[in-house]
């Protein structure tokens, strides 16, 4: 663990642990937040008050259920399907669904508890909420994915609606994903209710940019925390984890900003390629053929592939993480520290373990915690329901600038807010205390709820 905890908020935390029994990741994230909030309390005494963190701490309402379906054998199997709808002072609850056999509620609450900071963080009218399942997509066919959503939504359509819960894409849940649910949302309620889910089809009310949004987004995030140190992206070497939706428009955006990315990988290891990751390769066998990125090489005779690799052991200058939690550990980061990595900007949510943040922070290098810099998402989301809710669509340019407009506001607002208490540079304390500000006033104006 890293800092202490306050004396007031240490309590908080040993009932949230005793609560919560085996739920580590979620204790990893809330107490990364509540490590920020000490000073928050002693000037706001009212939020001790109305015990505004420990109802922070609890989710409004969770919901577990089973999802039954039958694969290409007519074998009946098994999942489980969770939405954890956490905080709805801003607005309807809001966060993806994550598709990953290592699914289970301790996941679901560590993300519905970061997308609630994260939200608040975008200043758009969105609470904070996560679901899923531990159900694998690998391998699985198109026909046992789409019986799998359906049986998904069937339960989960009761609990949605454009003023209640919006859910959309995360690990394992892209646009095709997010199409069969649609379809049997409609079918099962005879509505075409666009705003009930986002990163839909271009054709039927989707977002431009939506698809783009969240590695944009955050190469946007670094490119502020680089412009406040006086650099740039232009000829930075950078390396990318994962191949995935954040993965791949994380590489294009640096790629445009004049960066250079040497490497990527999947969870099977890692690719290298020292004249520059060929993205449109990656495209080809990752969104299209759903391939594994080992298979780069067969193409690419130069590139270099170290199964079961470390990819943060590649020298870099810029790191984003955009795979998966904890996959930057005290060690990993010392090593990107000592190689010369001068900026962290996470795609991922929590990827980087509180050693490691330890390291990235007391080395002062810019650092982008994932709840500020991966916001992009979930922002382009909210974009998407005000199309939905004025049946208008935008065009990709206008899109990408009010993305680039809020990244750039959430940056300055992490940026003032670290300032101001006394922690210059310090994007997680100015993170967690501006997302925590601004949902602790709306919780204390509409009384206990
Ligand atoms: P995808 O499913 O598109 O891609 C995930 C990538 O990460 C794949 O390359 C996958 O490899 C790798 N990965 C996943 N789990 C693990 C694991 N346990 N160990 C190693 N590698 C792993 O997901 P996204 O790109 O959408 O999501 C990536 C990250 O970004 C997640 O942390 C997500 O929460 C976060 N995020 C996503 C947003 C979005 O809009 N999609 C918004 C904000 C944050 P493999 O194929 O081998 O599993
Ligand atoms: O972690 C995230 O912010 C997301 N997976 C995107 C959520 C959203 O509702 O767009």
């Amino acid at each position: 663990m890293t800092a202490q905890l306050d004396e007031k908020v240490e309590p908080i935390f040993q009932e949230v642990l005793a609560r919560n029994p085996g739920e580590t990741e979620f204790h990893q994230a809330v107490r990364e937040v509540l490590e920020s909030l000490g000073p928050v309390l002693v000037k706001n005494p009212e939020f001790t008050h109305h015990k505004i963190i420990e109802r922070i701490c609890e989710p409004e309402r969770q919901i577990i259920f089973r999802v039954p379906w039958q694969d290409d054998k007519n074998q009946v199997q098994i999942n489980r399907g969770f939405r954890v709808e956490f905080n709805s002072a801003l607005g309807p609850y809001k966060g993806g669904l994550r598709f990953h056999p290592s699914v289970y509620l301790g996941i679901i609450k560590f993300l519905g508890f970061e997308q609630i900071f994260k939200n608040s963080l975008t200043g758009l009218p969105i609470g904070g909420g996560k679901g899923g399942s531990d159900f694998d997509p690998k391998g699985k066919s198109d026909d046992e994915i789409m019986r799998f959503c359906q049986s998904f939504m069937t339960e989960l359509y009761r609990h949605l609606g454009e003023y209640t819960d919006v859910p959309a894409g995360d690990i394992g849940v892209g646009g095709r994903e997010i199409g069969y649910m649609f379809g049997q949302y409609k079918r099962i309620t005879n509505r075409y209710e666009a705003g009930i889910l986002t990163g839909k089809g271009l054709d039927w009310g989707g977002s431009l940019v939506r698809t783009e949004a969240t590695g944009y987004g955050a190469v946007f995030f670094v490119d502020e925390m680089l412009k406040a140190r006086k650099d740039s992206f232009e000829g930075k070497v950078c390396t990318v984890s994962g191949s995935g939706n954040v993965a791949i428009y994380t590489t294009e955006k640096i790629n445009q900003l004049g960066g250079k990315v040497v490497a990527c990988s999947d969870s099977n290891g890692y690719i290298y390629d020292e004249k520059g990751i060929d993205l449109e390769l990656v495209q080809q066998l990752k969104e299209v053929e759903r391939r594994r990125i080992k298979d780069y090489t067969g193409y690419r005779k130069h590139a270099k592939y170290v199964a079961k690799g470390n990819i943060w052991e590649v020298p870099c200058q810029v790191a984003m993480p955009s795979a998966t939690q904890n996959e930057i550990n005290g060690k990993d980061a010392a090593l990107l520290v000592k190689n010369g990595c001068i900026a962290v900007g996470e795609g991922a949510n929590m990827p980087t373990t509180p050693e490691g943040v330890k390291v990235f922070l007391e080395a002062g290098i810019a650092y982008g915690p994932g709840k500020a810099a991966n916001a992009g998402g979930v922002a382009t989301s909210a974009l998407e329901m005000q199309q939905n809710a004025s049946r208008d669509s935008w065009d990709f340019e206008y899109t990408e600038k009010r993305l680039q407009q809020i990244m750039k506001n959430i940056h300055q607002n992490c940026y003032e807010t670290a300032l101001e208490y006394g922690a210059p540079g310090n994007y997680v304390v100015g993170a967690n205390i501006a997302g925590f500000i601004k949902v602790a006033n709306a919780m204390v104006a509409m009384g206990v709820i």
